[in-house]
């Protein structure tokens, strides 16, 4: 049983569904006695990043220090899930030129903003559309879709079963695992 350690990035709209197909992808993962490790808003923005906030500027330092941390778990030898908005094309590539070519996997969780803001599990997109919170990504800050992610899934279109199965399809034909 050989594997190769990588960074699994989600990127996508708040509500989208990156948390949850990040769990999924990992539960499968474990089934196969892979070591994992999820990055989120849970355990990095309540605690390494409690200092960022939500502009341009401290967004992309939040995605430099993830881009760090998660090399670091690379080199340990363990997979890596992150589940951030990560908004920015740019901020997104910082990471990818951090590491080598084949330890970085793009997903875009694609799933309109319109689904989103009805499923607001939080109720941020109707605090966002009163004006309550300012820059939120899709109402008041731009989300820049992937140009060329390695992996695109449509959750509005996909059940979560269907959507991790494509992930860990897509890292058995290229031998991660
Ligand atoms: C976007 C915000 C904002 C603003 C608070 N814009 O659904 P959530 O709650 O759990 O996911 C969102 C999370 C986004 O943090 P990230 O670290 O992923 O963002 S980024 O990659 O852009 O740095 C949302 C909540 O934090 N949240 N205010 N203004 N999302």
């Amino acid at each position: 049983n050989k594997h190769s350690s990588c960074v699994v990035w989600f990127t996508g709209l708040s509500g989208a569904g990156k948390s949850t197909l990040a769990t999924e992808v990992e539960k499968r993962l474990h089934q196969q006695s892979i070591r994992t490790y999820v990055l989120d808003g849970d355990n990095i923005r309540h605690g390494l990043n409690n200092n960022l906030g939500f502009s341009p500027e401290d967004r992309k330092e939040n995605i430099r220090r993830i881009g760090e941390v998660a090399k670091l778990f690379v080199d340990a030898g363990i997979f890596v899930m992150t589940a951030f908005i990560s908004p920015y094309r740019k901020d997104r590539l910082t990471v990818r030129s951090l590491l080598e070519t084949d330890e970085f996997i793009e997903v875009y969780v694609k799933c309109s903003l319109d689904e989103c803001e009805k499923r607001d599990p939080k109720g941020l997109y109707s605090k966002a559309r009163a004006g309550q919170i300012p820059e939120f990504t899709g109402i008041s800050a731009p989300y820049e879709e992937p140009l060329q992610a390695e992996i695109t899934i449509e959750t509005d279109k996909h059940t979560l079963d269907e959507s991790a199965d494509i992930i860990i399809d897509y890292l058995k034909q290229n031998k991660y695992i």
